[in-house]
C-alpha cells in the first residue's frame, strides 16, 4: 500500500466541524519551512538550542541570533560540536575561592568576541583511532581485564589464609568478575602534546585557548564550580581510580561534559604562571602562543576537589615540577612516555 501524502489525508472526507480544521492544517503546511542548512563540515544534528539543556534563555537567544546551527556532529570525526556564543566573562580565580593559586590571579574581564564550536565532550577512543589509526589510552579493556583479575586474585589470597581452598575461595566468592570491555566511547589519555596537535590537523579543528576553555567551561557561573562536583565530575573522590564513558557525569549550561574531572584538557596556550598579571583589565580573546608546556585544565580522575575548579591551571608535565613528576609516577608514566594517562583533550573549531 502506497503512503499516503500530508495532501491525501487532507482529502480525506471527515465528519462535520472537521473541514475548518483542515484548512487551517492546509495553512500550515503552506507555511515556508524553516531551512536547516549543514555546514561544509558537519552534519546538523539540532539546529536550536535545546532548552532542557541550555537552560538561560539569555544564552539560548543569543545562540540563535548567531544565525549558526547549535549542535553539528563534524564529518570526518564523528566529534558532536555545540556552539557557545560571544560573551563577555570573568577569568581566573573566582571570588572567594580559597583553592586558587597564585597563577589563577588576577581574575580579570575577558571578552569573547565571536561564536565558537566546541566539542561536547572530551574526544574519545573510538574517535582518535579513526583519525589516527592507534589508540595509545591506557584506560582500555586489557587494563581493566587485568585490574580485575589481581583484584580477585587478592582476595581469593585473603580466604586460603583461612585454610580452605582455592576452589572453595572462588565458590565462596561467586561469579568472576566482570570488566569495562568496550572503551570506545572512553575519553582518548596519554596522548603527548605532539600527537594531540596531529590530530587537530589531520581532522582540521584545534585546541582551545585557555580564556576560550575556562568561558566554556563556566558557561556563565561565577562558582569556582558550575555544579557539584559529584554529579559534573569524574574525580578522585568517584571515579574509583580510573576514567569513565563521556557524557556520564552531568552538563553543563551549554551542554559540554566533563569539562571538570575525568581527563585534564590540553589547551592550545603555552602555561605562562603570571599570564594574568600582564594582562589589561579587560582582554579581548587573549592566546598565548609559543614553544614550551602547555596549560593543561579543569582536573583529572584522580584529582581532588580543589583541582577540579573553573580556573585552575597547571602546567603540562613536559616540564616536571617536584609535584607533577611524583603524581607521574603514581599514575604509571614510564620512561619516553611521560604523559601520565591524566591527559585528554576537546576540539575547537571556529566558524
Ligand atoms: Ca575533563
Amino acid at each position: 500500500m502506497a503512503l499516503r501524502s500530508p495532501i491525501n489525508v487532507l482529502k480525506t472526507p471527515v465528519a462535520g466541524g472537521a473541514c475548518a480544521v483542515s484548512l487551517t492544517a492546509l495553512l500550515a503546511l503552506a507555511q515556508p519551512q524553516q531551512m536547516v542548512v549543514n555546514p561544509s563540515w558537519g552534519l546538523v544534528i539540532e539546529a536550536a538550542p535545546d532548552a532542557a539543556v541550555v537552560t538561560e534563555a539569555s544564552v539560548r537567544e543569543s545562540i540563535s541570533k548567531s544565525g549558526l546551527p547549535w549542535k553539528v556532529r563534524h564529518l570526518s570525526t564523528g566529534i558532536e560540536l555545540v556552539l557557545v556564543p560571544a560573551g563577555r566573562f570573568r577569568m581566573g580565580a573566582s571570588s572567594g575561592d580559597q583553592d586558587a593559586s597564585k597563577a589563577e590571579s588576577p581574575a580579570h574581564e575577558v571578552v569573547i568576541s565571536k561564536p565558537f564550536y566546541i566539542g561536547r565532550t572530551e574526544v574519545t577512543q573510538r574517535q582518535w583511532q579513526s583519525v589516527m589509526g592507534s589508540n595509545p589510552s591506557r584506560f582500555q579493556a586489557a587494563y581493566f581485564r587485568e585490574e580485575a583479575e589481581q583484584q580477585r586474585s587478592a582476595a581469593v589470597g585473603r580466604i586460603t589464609e583461612s585454610g580452605v581452598t582455592k576452589q572453595e575461595a572462588e565458590a565462596k566468592l561467586g561469579p568472576r568478575p566482570i570488566w569495562v570491555d568496550d572503551t570506545n566511547d572512553f575519553p582518548l589519555d596519554s596522548a603527548p602534546f605532539a600527537e594531540v596537535e596531529a590530530f587537530c590537523t589531520k581532522a582540521g579543528l584545534k585546541l582551545p585557548t585557555e580564556a576560550q576553555w575556562e568561558y566554556a567551561c563556566r558557561a556563565g557561573s561565577t562558582a569556582p564550580t558550575f555544579g557539584p562536583l559529584e554529579s559534573v565530575a569524574w574525580c578522585g573522590e568517584n571515579s574509583g581510580d580510573r576514567t569513565h564513558a563521556v557524557a556520564t557525569a552531568a552538563p553543563n549550561a551549554f551542554g559540554l561534559h566533563d569539562t571538570l574531572g575525568n581527563v585534564w584538557e590540553w589547551t592550545a596556550d603555552l602555561y605562562i604562571p603570571n599570564a594574568y598579571v600582564q594582562r589589561s583589565a579587560s582582554s579581548a580573546d587573549p592566546a598565548v602562543t609559543g614553544a614550551g608546556p602547555r596549560a593543561v585544565r579543569g582536573g583529572n580522575w584522580l584529582s581532588l576537589p580543589k583541582t577540579c575548579r573553573a580556573s585552575c591551571r597547571i602546567p603540562a608535565a613536559e616540564v616536571r615540577t617536584p609535584r607533577i613528576a611524583s603524581e607521574d609516577r603514581m599514575m604509571g608514566a614510564t620512561e619516553g612516555r611521560p604523559q601520565y594517562p591524566a591527559y585528554g583533550f576537546r576540539v575547537v573549531l571556529e566558524p
